[in-house]
């Protein structure tokens, strides 16, 4: 189903609760884009290890109070970046401001993120089927931005073999979702070749969580 938003932006409704934001990010573009060049200065991209041994094709690191990480010790939220020891870089304003309207326009009212992980997938990466599940609290929904290549994100429901429909992810767009959907399962195809004219060959995606 499409309609409008109360932002002005298209908005499709994937199931209860869970929606995406066609175009929100388009007039932040610039600032977002300076805002991650600043946070991976400080906290590099990574290929990180699952608990299985297998190393992740999609590439991360993380901004604000906690980061999601993993390694053979399992997946979990760190204050702590283990490359460089410090803190994860700070959560730039703008980037839980936008997070919060997005989340509001999606219904979810006052969101407070302290976790954003940020995925860079090349093309031939994917993200297979998974749940958001290392959080304390799944009240609070989860927003993500997309920036870059597109992308067909699988949206799922509450079990692994549940039918998936596929959704275009495209430069700007948000999803949110919480609520009934909050712990579907999700995950995105292999990145198909392509350039985009502002981020070259890659997709970016920013998942705003509250972890704890
Ligand atoms: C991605 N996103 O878009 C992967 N998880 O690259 C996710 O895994 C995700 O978009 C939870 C909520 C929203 C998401
Ligand atoms: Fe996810």
């Amino acid at each position: 189903m499409t309609q409008l938003s109360s932002s002005g932006n298209e908005l499709i409704q994937m199931s209860e609760g869970a929606v995406i934001l066609k175009g929100f990010l388009l007039k932040h573009e610039q600032e977002l884009l300076r805002n991650l060049e600043r946070i991976t200065d400080l906290s590099a991209f990574r290929h990180m290890v699952t608990p299985g041994g297998y190393r992740m094709s999609v590439a991360m690191t993380n901004c604000g109070p906690r980061g999601w990480v993993t390694d053979e010790r399992g997946y979990r939220y760190s204050e702590t970046d283990p490359e460089t020891g410090h803190a994860w870089p700070e959560m730039p304003a703008l980037y839980s401001q936008l997070a919060r309207q997005a989340a509001a326009v999606a219904g979810y009212h006052d969101f407070c993120s302290d976790a954003c992980l940020i995925n860079r997938y090349i093309p031939g990466a994917r993200l297979s089927l998974h749940q958001d599940k290392d959080e304390k609290n799944f009240t609070h929904p989860i927003v993500s931005f997309s920036l870059g290549l597109p992308a067909t994100f699988d949206f799922g429901g509450r079990t692994r073999s549940a039918p998936v429909t596929p959704y275009l992810l495209e430069h700007g767009d948000v999803v949110v979702w919480g609520g009934p959907s909050r712990m579907f399962y999700h995950g995105i195809r292999t990145l198909k070749k392509g350039h985009h004219e502002r981020m070259g060959s890659q997709r970016i995606n920013l998942t705003f969580r509250r972890a704890h």
